[in-house]
């Protein structure tokens, strides 16, 4: 097979060769997404509870295959068996929740003289998603199912390294009833695929979630064409520690606020802001609970860190450690085969270090101290991200008071969880536009019509 036409998939753990994957080219896209076109002038006529039920029974092919899925995944990605589990059941349960949304698009009846006045929720056409490669199954769910349920078709990217669960997922459509044109998975390159998705004037809104640096292009590009987007950008989040929080709990569950999905995630509160007086035991704590985060083969349902996505991806996080960075603590990682990196504990001198403001996106948690109240404001306001973060104080005024300004879509209080399926998920400045799951999603993909008729 042409090497340029074939990409080999990974596992990142092994460092073995999965499959070979054929990658879609330009013109196989154009094809796509005119079949899609065309699909959709009979999908969005598809009646509302015919459409329900074939997104439930979507749903359930996928809770029947999860455990398959998961395990690919796994391979695929890395991903601990228990997140993996988590992922797939959450492909599952997103579709499930906007199954509903077919029977409930509710337009609405406005008194206007002359006449009758009606709104109706009409779907966009075809909806471009284009999925990273730190969490393939759920990111695509988020953009594919509130797009189909609101009759729209959809034609997906996943990541060039990580198509493997997206592919089975479009089988499992298949499967279900869904036809075949009405949701695509298009495997390639971002620059080709996903050029085509910005570019082509068929699909009428993309969906990405990526770096910040690739989003504001798909925007200018989608600007040129007035396209509708959402975007789902990086972060640089923090995670506030008062001197009032319970600091055993703040201690034993920070490595999971960063260290999870190996520091590949967005959400990853890659900051620690801590105040001064509690700064010493708060490290204390930490340490233990950084060294104790079992590393090593994503399989095991031991395993709380598997290995980072691809050597290049290692060789960015290494860049960041080298011999005068002033690293606190680290835990251990395997040895030998497989993109290993271990989690780091650094302590920048000051919060402009790169350490403190790169989305590092690895295993890397910076901690600076603060003062006051408006000190940690301030230091988690610096930065023109605004994706999630977390506060942990006993103190619910200051709770809230630090929740309403902290400028971030998604924060916590005495938790590091930022995504439920029932909530809206985004972020503010550079982090994004627009927002995914929650009751609001299948707004975004539909355009509201409004019809006068004389009386
Ligand atoms: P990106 O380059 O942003 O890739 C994300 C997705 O966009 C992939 O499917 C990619 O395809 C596609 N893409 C790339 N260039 C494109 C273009 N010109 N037009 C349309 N689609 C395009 O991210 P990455 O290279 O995977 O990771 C780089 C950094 O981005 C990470 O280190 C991290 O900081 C950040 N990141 C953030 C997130 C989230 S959730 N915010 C997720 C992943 C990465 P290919 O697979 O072919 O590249």
């Amino acid at each position: 097979m042409n090497p340029t036409t074939v990409f080999d998939v990974v596992n990142p753990a092994t460092e073995e060769v999965l499959e070979r994957v054929a990658l879609t080219s330009a013109a196989e896209t154009d094809a796509a997404i005119e079949r899609a076109v065309a699909a959709g002038r009979s999908w969005r006529t598809v009646a509302p509870g015919d459409r329900a039920r074939l997104l439930r029974r979507f749903a359930e092919a996928v809770d029947g295959d999860l455990e398959n899925l998961a395990q690919l995944e796994v391979r695929n990605s890395g991903h601990t068996i228990g997140n993996a589990r988590w992922e797939a059941g959450n492909v599952r349960d997103v579709l499930n929740y906007y199954s509903a949304a077919p029977e409930r698009l509710i337009g609405q009846q406005i008194p206007v003289p002359g006449g009758v006045n009606v709104t109706f929720a009409e779907p966009l056409g075809v909806v471009g998603v284009i999925v990273p490669w730190n969490f393939p199954m759920p990111i695509a769910g988020w953009g594919f199912a509130p797009a189909l349920a609101a009759g729209n078709t959809v034609v997906l990217k996943p990541a060039e390294l990580t198509p493997l669960t997206a592919m089975r997922l479009a089988e499992l459509a298949r499967e279900a009833g869904i036809p075949e044109d009405v949701f695509q998975v298009l495997p390639g390159k971002g620059s080709v695929v996903g050029q085509r998705f910005v570019d082509h004037p068929g699909v009428r809104k993309v969906v990405f979630t990526g770096s910040t640096e690739v989003g504001k292009q798909i925007m200018a590009g989608c600007a040129a064409r007035v396209k509708r987007v959402t975007l789902e950008l990086g972060g640089k989040n923090a995670n506030v520690v008062f001197a009032d929080a319970d600091l055993e709990q703040a201690a034993a569950t920070a490595p999971y606020g960063v260290f999870d999905n190996a520091g590949q995630d967005c959400c990853a509160r890659s900051r620690i802001l801590v105040q001064a007086s509690v700064y010493d035991r708060f490290m204390e704590l930490l340490e233990p609970a950084v060294r104790g985060v079992v590393v090593g083969n994503p399989g095991s349902t031991e395993t709380e860190m598997g290995p980072l996505i691809s050597a290049a991806h290692r060789e960015k996080v290494t860049s960041y450690v080298d011999g005068d960075t002033p690293v606190a603590f680290r835990g251990s990682a395997p040895e030998g085969q497989g993109f290993w990196f271990p989690p780091t504990v650094v302590t920048p001198s000051s919060a402009q270090d790169p350490l403190a403001t790169d989305e590092i996106f690895g295993p890397i948690v910076a901690v600076l101290p603060f003062e006051t109240e408006a000190e940690a404001v301030a230091m988690a306001n610096d930065t023109e991200y605004g994706l999630s973060g977390s506060i942990w104080t006993s103190d619910v005024g200051r709770a809230l008071r630090v929740s309403r300004a902290v400028e971030a879509g998604n924060l916590s209080v005495n938790s590091h969880a930022s995504v439920r399926y029932w909530t809206p998920f985004g972020g503010f400045k550079q982090s994004g536009l627009g927002r995914e799951l929650g009751p609001d999603a299948v707004a975004a993909f539909t355009e509201t019509k409004n019809v006068f008729i004389a009386v």
